[in-house]
């Protein structure tokens, strides 16, 4: 099975031993093991599959590539190689960059060479994809590949149902979604660290994962990026979701308009039919006259939200509203309990 993804670019070209590091979903360079990425790219370029020990790093080569001159990418062939404990599998590109997966021990690189070879060559020759121009870019590419890859993995090679490799109550996988500046980054931070603070605000330009463990299993919420420009990265981030978390900002409803068309975009995608959804009302602290106790204004401005958003519309699927405040904590057990709630009705 595919544990880690990672990509390699030279720095710059004067000094050839210093590259950056981009992996997903977790560091490659581990304490232990600092000289890692001379090993791969000494062993990428003798094709080896043992350690290989102390030579300098040579330059990436230009050999076995597979692409004409047409294509902006040129792809060369995977090299297996064993470092350690990791079973890595790279391929070259444009004689400049790396790009490798990290299997576990017992995988076979090899069945993965047709897929891998396929899917660079799609994302980068045929769609275009990634320029490796910013990071933002860069790691969207990754975790893109790294899920596609990932999925043939499972479905394909080990043919096991996706519900069986990923039970429910034992990993969540949380889609949390909502146009900008709703609170959606506030929320995971809030139930990561508990903090929160007014001042506190820094537009997501990239994914934020983070897990969570709780007594009910463990959540890895996926908070998306809400700002216009990174909407469209939202269908890559929503894929194997167990539970859909929508985000409105209720004290701002100049924006409900917006926010409506960005809900009903999504959540009529097909592949998400089934899956349950949680809605939350956000900053209801700013409400007028909010008060914890007094349930009738908020049934009030419950319905005109589910008015205006039409969400009887969701017709068979599960879901729930529920209102939040990140600030003051209002509802956020709450909340969490749903998630759950949601997935184990879904699941019986
Ligand atoms: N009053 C109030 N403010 C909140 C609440 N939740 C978040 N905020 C504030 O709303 C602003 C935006 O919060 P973020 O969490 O960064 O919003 P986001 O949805 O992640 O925005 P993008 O990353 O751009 O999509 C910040 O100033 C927060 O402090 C809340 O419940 N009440
Ligand atoms: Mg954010």
């Amino acid at each position: 099975m595919l544990s880690k993804i990672f990509l390699l670019k030279r720095k710059n070209s004067h000094d050839l031993n210093r590259f950056d590091i981009y992996s997903y979903p977790e560091d490659i360079v581990g304490k232990g093991n600092k000289d890692i990425v001379s090993k791969i790219i000494y062993g990428h370029d003798h094709g080896s599959l043992i350690e290989p020990c102390g030579e300098s790093i040579n330059k990436l080569d230009r050999f076995n590539v597979i692409n004409n001159s047409s294509n902006p990418f040129e792809i060369s062939s995977p090299i297996p190689q064993i470092i350690g404990d990791q079973n890595i599998y790279t391929i070259c590109i444009n004689s400049e960059m790396l790009i490798g997966l990290v299997f576990e021990k017992e995988d076979n690189p090899f069945d993965y060479k047709e897929i891998f070879e396929d899917l660079l060559n799609e994302l980068l020759n045929t769609e275009k994809s990634c320029s490796f121009d910013d990071e933002m870019e860069i790691e969207n590419f990754l975790i893109t590949l790294f899920i596609d890859i990932k999925r043939y993995g499972d479905e394909i090679l080990e043919k096991v149902s996706e519900t069986s490799f990923r039970p429910a109550g034992l990993f969540t996988k949380v889609f949390l979604f909502g146009i900008d500046e709703v609170g959606k980054s506030s929320l995971t931070r809030r139930l990561k660290t508990g903090q929160f603070n007014d001042n506190f605000f820094t537009p997501s330009k990239r994914f934020n994962i983070e897990y969570i463990q709780r007594e009910d299993g463990l959540l890895s919420i996926w908070d998306m990026p809400g700002q216009a420009l990174f909407r469209k990265k939202w269908l890559i981030g929503l894929q194997e979701s167990n539970v859909i978390v929508y985000m409105i900002d209720i004290a701002n409803q100049l924006r409900f308009e917006e926010s409506k068309k960005e809900f009903w975009d999504i959540i009529t995608r097909n592949g998400i039919k089934d899956t349950p959804l949680l809605i939350l009302g956000n900053k209801v602290d700013l409400i007028n006259n909010f008060n914890h106790d007094k349930k009738e204004p908020l049934e009030r401005t419950e319905k005109e939200i589910t008015e205006f958003f039409e969400f009887d519309k969701l017709a068979n699927r599960k879901w729930e509203f529920l209102f939040s405040s990140v600030k003051t904590s209002y509802n956020l057990e709450k909340l969490i309990n749903s998630i759950f709630a949601l997935i184990n009705l879904n699941n019986n």
